[in-house]
């Protein structure tokens, strides 16, 4: 049984995030999705970890060998906890790239498992949740970028959204 570990922020989840899940299910038996915190986004968060599990849970289900998690600490600790042989990491651009393959090194060096870099699908390449949320704040309709529950729990948090 090989289980990797899908780790981010989820602020929240969008469609993208999805089809890294849906995708890694091609070659990992269990993926685990572990809303965990980025120092450089704490305390701007929309949604609570609470909130975004419940989002996350929501939009996965019926994806089966799909899971999610809540990764309070360390990235590679939480891998080492939970018995994961692979980390998986989208990557949309260049600058995501830039970004994520020191972490990978990182990663590694400390301990945890190898990190698998899955290419964004060109049709979802341009989204992200900064983007989503930015949208959805001065009243967009973000329906096609999110999960219905991510629009619905938008629409709450965001009261000026269209229905
Ligand atoms: N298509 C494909 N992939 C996408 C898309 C899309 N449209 N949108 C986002 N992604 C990918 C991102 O590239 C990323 O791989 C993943 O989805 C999650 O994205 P975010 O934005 O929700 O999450 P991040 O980047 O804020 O997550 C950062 C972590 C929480 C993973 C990081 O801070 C972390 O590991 N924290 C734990 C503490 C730790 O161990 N730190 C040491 C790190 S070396």
């Amino acid at each position: 049984m090989t289980l990797a570990v899908y780790p981010g922020s989820f602020d929240p989840i969008t469609l993208g995030h999805v089809d890294i899940v849906r995708r890694a299910l091609r070659t990992f038996d269990q993926v685990v999705l572990a809303v965990g915190v980025n120092p450089a986004k704490a305390g701007h968060q929309l949604f609570d970890a609470e909130t975004r599990v419940r989002l996350a849970r929501q939009s996965l289900e019926g994806l089966a060998g799909a899971s999610v998690d809540v990764m309070p600490g360390l990235l590679a600790s939480y891998c080492e906890q939970v018995g994961a042989r692979a980390i998986i990491k989208g990557l949309r651009s260049g600058t995501d790239l830039d970004a994520e393959a020191p972490m990978a090194l990182l990663n590694r060096e400390i301990g945890g498992p190898e990190t698998f870099f899955l290419a964004a699908s060109p049709a979802l390449a341009h989204v992200s949740s900064s983007l989503v949320k930015e949208a959805a704040r001065f009243g967009a309709d973000v329906s096609g970028f999110v999960p219905p529950a991510v629009a619905e729990a938008l629409r709450q948090a965001l009261p000026g959204l269209p229905a």
